[in-house]
């Protein structure tokens, strides 16, 4: 296992070969920057790996935000005159130095999120695709032409650039989300301020650094890019910002209940990709090994920290202890480590909080009658030091606390009820059983939620009714395939609480951009529409 001294130096190492200005981040030991949590540090950047502390992260105030904004604002002005193709030019320039630095972003992502190394490197691969999708979107901002009614008149839309965007971003895609709006906003013709989580500032000052060298081979304005890095104030200094026309969020449903109202009270426009609360259907004439593995994956992978982790199984009675079984055993034998070693497919939770939350809702299940077939358990992976009794130690001398892995958790419940309506952002899978497959669609239906399902069925009935007006009704659905990891092809969000935005493929890039409707006369005559005599 690695620890926190070997992680600082990688962390630091990184940084510097990204080209982070050093003044971002402070030394712990640096007596004139005082100690963690003093005002002179700001941030404490912490690896979930060890619970230790790695450097101090200089932050923003309200002030510095609406002076990025101010900034951006400017190079807006310049920006949305330059052709969409030599904006396109610069995000081709991003996603060469991505894949150029691929190693060094995905090392920063296991140090602060504690994602294994091949998700890392697989967020940074989502990173380079949506930059290569951006660039030939940059040639195809593409608005329609219709018939006029008028004789000597055309009608058609054009799409223009929107203005300043605040991307506020999570920690368990601590680069890729920033991606997906940043490629897409930039050919767009829009600057982007960005808010990254608290728990993952070094991502963000990695991403950063390279997007500025970027711009600046490209001599792109100034201000087209800024991270402000803070906790909640800074968040809501950019959300209340009048001069951001765009705020895209991506969170949990709470902070979506507030960042909602509070642009929508300015006309500002949101795009929100909140919380999931995404369902496996398992029919009975399912390839049964197929359903199994994507099951694993999509609860386990990124220790249950995905939007699009799969939290809720559900299962014909048939196959109930068959799939049951399997997934247990899955979950059993899955290898928890150092993310960084090959082989660990299992990484720590992001904080014990996670841990409490997760154990709080195990109570809440047990409360409701569930059966916990497997795990939920704290694991202490290979020469991970004793965790109670480093908590303590920490407290009084700052050494680290250890990080906390879980066993991931299946729980039988009796009916999808209370805690399984709710997303805990943990590897629960909570299963219930069905007899007929309307139930099945009812049951993937009835959560808050809406934003990734998947059916494993072989029957091409179900597999049309699940994809039908009345299937699925999440914002991604899925034959044969899991909940998670879905390719920046397609657009990406859901419905209901999870908030209705979609970011990265398909025609997303319509939220960055507005829409004019135009009406070109050239009859030579005034004529009005709907056949109006004025005279
Ligand atoms: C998220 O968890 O916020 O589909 C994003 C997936 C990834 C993105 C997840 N491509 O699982």
């Amino acid at each position: 296992m690695r620890t926190t001294a070997d992680l600082t130096a990688l962390a630091l190492g990184a940084l510097e070969r990204l080209g982070v200005d050093p003044a971002r981040t402070t030394p712990l030991d640096d007596p004139s920057a005082g100690r963690p949590g003093d005002a002179a540090h700001g941030l404490v950047a912490r690896s979930p790996i060890t619970g230790g502390a790695l450097c101090g992260v200089r932050v923003d105030d309200a002030d510095a935000v609406a002076a990025a904004v101010a900034a951006a604002s400017d190079a807006f002005v310049a920006w949305r005159e330059t052709p969409a193709p030599q904006r396109g030019a610069v995000v081709k320039r991003l996603g060469e130095l991505l894949t150029e630095h691929k190693e060094d972003l995905a090392a920063l992502v296991t140090i602060e999120a504690g994602k294994i190394h091949t998700e890392a490197l697989g967020e940074v691969q989502e990173m380079i695709d949506i930059c290569d999708f951006a660039v030939g979107l940059s040639r195809q901002l593409y608005g329609r032409t219709m018939p006029s009614e008028r004789a000597g008149h055309r009608l058609q839309e054009t799409w223009q650039p929107l203005g300043v965007v605040g991307v506020i971003s999570a920690f368990n895609f601590p680069v890729a989300v920033w991606s997906w709006n940043t490629a897409i906003a930039l050919v767009c013709g829009d600057p982007v301020v960005w808010k990254p989580s608290e728990l993952t500032t070094l991502c963000a000052l990695g991403c950063d650094a390279l997007l500025q060298r970027a711009l600046r081979e490209h001599d792109a304005p100034a201000g087209l890019h800024a991270v402000v890095l803070g906790e909640r104030a800074v968040g809501e200094a950019l959300v209340d910002d009048p001069r951001v026309a765009l705020v895209s969020a991506t969170g949990s449903t709470r902070m979506g209940r507030e960042v909602g109202p509070r642009v929508a009270s300015r006309f500002g426009r949101c795009l929100l990709e909140l919380g999931g609360n995404n369902a496996v259907i398992v029919t009975p004439s399912a390839d049964l090994d197929q359903a199994v593995s994507s099951v694993v994956f999509g609860a386990a992978g990124t220790a249950g920290q995905r939007c699009t982790s799969t939290r809720r199984l559900l299962v014909h009675a048939s196959v109930a202890d068959e799939v049951v079984g399997r997934v247990a055993r899955g979950f059993d034998s899955l290898p928890a480590g150092d993310p960084f070693d090959d082989g660990v497919l299992l990484g720590p939770l992001i904080h014990d909080a996670a841990f409490d939350a997760m154990q709080a809702a195990l109570d809440r299940a047990r409360a409701q009658g569930g059966e916990v077939v497997t795990g939920g358990e704290r694991i202490v992976p290979g020469d991970q030091p004793d965790a109670d009794a480093d908590a303590e130690a920490e407290a009084e001398t700052g050494a680290d606390a250890g990080g906390v892995w879980v066993r991931p958790a299946l729980v039988r419940l009796p009916a999808q009820d209370g805690v399984m309506l709710a997303e805990t952002f943990a590897p629960i899978l909570y299963v219930v059983t069905y007899e007929d497959f309307d139930e099945a669609l009812a049951l993937h239906n009835a959560v808050p939620q809406g934003l990734s399902g998947g059916l494993f069925s072989n029957d091409v009935r179900e597999a049309e009714r699940y994809l039908g007006a009345s299937g699925a009704d999440t914002g991604i659905a899925n034959v044969n395939a899991g909940t998670s990891g879905a390719e920046i092809g397609g657009a990406f969000g859901g419905e209901k609480e999870t908030g209705g935005g979609r970011e990265s493929g398909s025609d997303a890039w319509r939220a960055y951009m507005r829409r004019a409707t135009n009406t070109i006369n050239f009859s030579g005559s005034v004529q009005l529409a709907q056949g109006v005599d004025f005279g």
